[in-house]
């Protein structure tokens, strides 16, 4: 008793986590991922049942916008699926036909809907094959077109559901162009062209402005196609609008993107690349100019090393997933930034991000090498140690501190907790090459077939 007192609460959590633990060097399983997964479900279920989210410390519900889209349970669906939770899927999926509704007069950012809710609406329909989901994602669709009724066609960030009216033509190239991979399988699922050739011309568009030197900046006005900030990288904000063009020409077999794709990634490579410390990174440059203009990455960033191998660049994936991992070993867990020149911290703010799980995936799968699982022990391990709760899991406020926030994204139930799933089950468990996975983890199907 004395030396039990003694314990982290950590030992506890991984007793009922894994039964008795070693050490946190403990082997992760496929089923220490699922009881994770359970454990936050179970508290999203006692807590915030119908609700877009739970917050984890004062264990109360949030919702986004006026009106609930139970985005956790929308998110969480195909993840539930992949991971053989029937009870659970059968659950989320009974309050999902149950209770949501896009008939709200309320105003939503269309990048975020898109990618949860429409993208999780379109996996799960892909997965179940019940089609009510999809009869949900088209009427979505629709509320969302009018974010396209721009003088560029370039979206706007957001529209009211009920009424259409958008706002804020002031947009970056990630929320203008990570749409088509969702509105594209929407138009393929109902044979409506409209949603993919609406989305697809807002990234023919963004591209179509970018500088001399091929790269585009970080604002954009969407109504005089005038750039309003010139910082390029491929940080958040300008990200997924790169994953995009790679995984539509993917997925969609379109030649155009195939062709923005490999004219982004020359410039990308020519301009942002930074190996002047030794080590691979991604910084800031002026998209006119190429000046560099810092030297800041972070958790967002480390979804680079997933998109460079899925494009078969694989040495420059597993060089810059070696310095990712660097940058998560700085405080034992993912920082929001850190300026690689100097190696320090300084965005301390840990939201349970996915993508270097997401990366750590990607290598594992296109080279089998163990090290990607080894890394994927740490990543597990440090988050059960330090974002665990008694109910949940919690965002850290600081990395440096391990301070908890009373923050849990719908995506750490979409994509951390599902690549991490994915990066320890047996290959067999999961076809890769037949899915492309949406920014959020919603995996489309590469079928030609309407399903
Ligand atoms: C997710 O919503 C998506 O992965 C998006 O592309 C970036 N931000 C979060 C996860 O960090």
């Amino acid at each position: 008793m004395k030396t039990a007192r003694k314990l982290p609460l950590v030992f506890f959590a991984g007793i009922l986590c894994y039964g008795p633990v070693k050490s946190q060097e403990t082997v992760v399983t496929p089923d220490a991922v699922k009881r994770e997964f359970l454990h936050a479900w179970q508290g999203y279920k006692q807590y915030a049942w119908g609700h877009d989210a739970l917050k984890p410390l004062s264990k109360q519900p949030r919702d986004w916008y006026k009106h609930s889209l139970c985005m956790t349970p929308v998110d969480a669906f195909d993840t539930m699926m992949l991971l053989g939770l029937k009870k659970e899927a059968t659950e989320a999926k009974q309050l999902i036909l149950d209770s949501l509704s896009f008939d709200r007069d309320m105003e939503v950012q269309t990048f975020e809907i898109t990618i949860r809710m429409l993208g999780g609406l379109l996996s799960a329909y892909q997965l179940d094959g019940d089609h009510r989901f999809l009869e949900l994602a088209e009427d979505l669709g629709r509320r969302l077109l009018p974010e396209f009724n721009s003088a560029t066609g370039m979206p706007y960030r957001f529209v009211n559901l009920k009424t259409g009216a958008i706002r804020d033509s002031l947009n970056n190239p990630a929320e203008i162009g990570t749409s088509l991979l969702e509105f594209g399988t929407l138009s393929k699922l109902t044979g409506n062209p409209i949603f993919f050739q609406k989305s697809k011309n807002a990234l023919v568009q963004l591209f179509n402005r970018r500088s001399k030197i091929g790269l585009v900046g970080s604002v954009i006005n969407v109504e005089t196609g005038e750039w309003v900030d010139s910082t390029s990288h491929i940080g958040g904000g300008i990200d997924s609008y790169y994953e995009y063009l790679l995984k539509c020409a993917i997925l969609f077999d379109d030649n155009d993107c195939k062709t923005m794709w490999n004219e982004s990634i020359k410039a990308i490579e020519a301009c942002l690349a930074d190996t002047s410390t030794g080590d691979l990174w991604y910084g800031q440059v002026n998209m006119v100019t190429g000046e560099r203009t810092g030297t800041s990455f972070g958790s967002l960033e480390a979804f680079f090393p997933a998109v460079l191998s899925l494009s078969g660049n694989l040495s420059s994936a597993a060089r810059l997933e070696q310095s990712c991992f660097r940058m998560w070993n700085l405080e034992g867990i993912e920082p929001e930034s850190i300026n690689y020149k100097t190696m320090k911290v300084t965005d301390g703010y840990y939201v349970l991000r996915p993508e270097i799980i997401e990366s750590a995936y990607y290598l594992y799968h296109f080279t089998g090498d163990s090290v990607y699982r080894n890394m994927g022990k740490a990543f597990f391990n440090n988050l059960v140690k330090y974002c665990r709760t008694d109910v949940a899991y919690a965002a850290l406020k600081d990395v440096r501190t391990k301070e908890k926030l009373d923050q849990m994204e719908s995506f750490f139930f979409a994509e951390t907790l599902k690549y991490l799933y994915l990066l320890f089950a047996p290959p067999s468990a999961f076809n890769f090459d037949d899915v492309i996975f949406n920014t959020e983890a919603h995996p489309m199907n590469r079928t030609r077939e309407n399903h």
